[in-house]
């Protein structure tokens, strides 16, 4: 057993039996109602599930266990030749609930580079879809194609006791990040490189070597690329892929077939998706005004679009109700590397008309930035311009998250998730009842 995974033990199983009794103690405690508008709405705001790695205020953000965005970019372990952090270590943060130290990172860089070999049949099942198959599409399949090495899944056939179950969770969710660049790279390679691969660098971190396995080695989009696999990793578990990810867990399908499901759910362009069209909607926004990139051809651009029925791709958000830290982290960096660039420059003055456009509406409840409101900008300004690729970017980064989470789920014992749901009928009977009752006669 490595040394990461022992500490988890140490840490997860005394938990796991804390928990229980806490539960057991506390199991009528009330966390409050919900209403009929909530549960049509999606379940926004229900206080339905438990997830230890993340958790988010409307208000500030995301903290991942417990840090903020820019305490992590300054406390998380890092080169010598780049400031933005190794996301090795957020995801050593997120499993262990403490921060890494250098040495932490480099032992979990070491386990994932050894189990980082694809097995050929991966490629294979890839290599039959049609070229221009969406690449989310390719990369969920390709997830799938690699569930043939499932520990968990060989583990349970063979009858393993339940407490064991996070064991070969930990293993399958260690080897699967481990693999998921090389499988990502070569659905990139395929799709816009007329299939010419480029090996992996064993001696460049997990961030650095899938940009190299792109086609990228220019020392910035490295840096970009660990600031961004760092970012994306986690948003609480609600949002439709860590919640698909946990869900089809909690029926014990092994990492691979609950990854998959999780990449179809951030594949929606209301979810992941959003970041290729941000830059699809933003270069249509180009196009059409031609040289007059003014405010006011953007606030018409804007008008337009929502005249339309359309969304603004990169604003709003379920839970958030500020502008998304992980969009200002992006910011900053923009404003260090690439202050001129011109496809960024128009992100920052959308960023200045479209809050106030959308607060007119008077229905948006959050008119600011997400997250994919400023990565595609980026993405294109060091020359990765195939927006179709750019959620499987996203997608690669959240497997940190939400695997990491798989692994506390199976460890502390979650059963099978089966919310109870009813009719529109049941829901009209009920306020039927509760209006007859308020219409009875008081005795006395
Ligand atoms: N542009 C136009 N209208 C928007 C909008 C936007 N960016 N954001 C919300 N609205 C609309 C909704 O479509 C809804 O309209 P209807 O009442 O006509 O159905 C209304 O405002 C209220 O929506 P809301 O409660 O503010 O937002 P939701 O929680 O329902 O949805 C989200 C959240 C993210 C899906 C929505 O803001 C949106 O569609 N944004 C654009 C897509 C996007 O950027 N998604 C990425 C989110 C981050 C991520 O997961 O990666």
């Amino acid at each position: 057993m490595g040394y990461v995974k022992e500490r988890f033990a140490a840490k997860a199983l005394p938990l796991a039996a804390e928990i229980k009794d806490f539960v057991r103690k506390n199991e009528n405690v009330s966390l409050g109602t919900y209403t009929i508008g909530q549960i049509y709405a999606g379940m926004k705001g229900i206080k339905a599930l438990v997830t230890e790695t993340s958790l988010l205020d409307p208000e500030e953000g995301i903290r991942f266990r417990g840090y903020t965005i820019p305490e992590l970019r300054e406390k998380l372990p890092h080169l010598d030749s780049c400031s933005e952090p190794l996301p090795e270590g957020l995801f050593y943060l997120m499993l262990l609930d403490e921060l890494p130290t250098f040495k932490d990172v480099q032992h979990i860089a070491n386990v994932w580079a050894r189990r980082a070999i694809v097995p050929l049949h991966v490629f294979k099942a890839i290599d039959r879809l049609p070229r221009d198959t969406h690449p989310m599409t390719q990369f969920s399949i390709g997830i799938m194609a690699l569930q043939t090495e499932s520990h968990f899944a060989k583990a349970y056939r063979a009858g393993i006791n339940k407490k064991d179950y996070w064991d070969p969770m930990y293993e399958d969710a260690m080897t699967l990040i481990a693999r998921l660049p090389r499988i990502a790279a070569y659905i990139y390679r395929r799709s816009y490189k007329k299939g010419k691969h480029i090996e992996p660098n064993p001696d460049l971190d997990w961030a650095a070597n899938f940009a190299h396995m792109l086609g990228y080695d220019q020392p910035d989009f490295y840096s970009y690329m660990r600031l961004f696999l760092t970012i994306h990793a986690d948003h609480e578990g609600g949002n439709v892929s860590a919640h698909t990810t946990h869900l089809v867990g909690s029926a014990l399908s092994d990492a691979y077939l609950s990854f998959a499901s999780g990449m179809n759910g951030l594949a929606g362009p209301l979810h992941g998706l959003a970041n290729q069209e941000v830059v699809r909607w933003l270069l249509e926004l180009k196009k059409t005004l031609g040289k007059n990139i003014t405010t006011e051809g953007i606030e018409h651009y804007i008008r337009k679009t929502l005249a339309e029925g359309k969304v603004i791709p990169g604003y709003g958000h379920a839970v958030l109700r500020r502008t998304d830290p992980r969009f200002l982290a992006q910011m900053e960096f923009a404003k260090k590397h690439c202050p001129d660039d011109e496809l960024v420059n128009i992100v920052w003055k959308v960023f200045e008309v479209a809050p106030q456009i959308l607060m007119e509406t008077g229905k948006v409840k959050n008119p600011w930035p997400n997250v994919d409101a400023h990565s595609g900008a980026l993405l294109v300004h060091y020359g990765l311009v195939e927006y179709d690729f750019y959620t499987v970017l996203f997608g690669v980064s959240r497997a940190l998250g939400v695997l990491a989470s798989l692994v506390w789920d199976r460890a502390l014992g979650h059963g099978i998730e089966r919310p109870k749901s009813v009719t529109t009928k049941w829901l009209q009977e009920y306020v039927a009842s509760l209006q007859s009752k308020k219409e009875e006669p008081v005795a006395g």
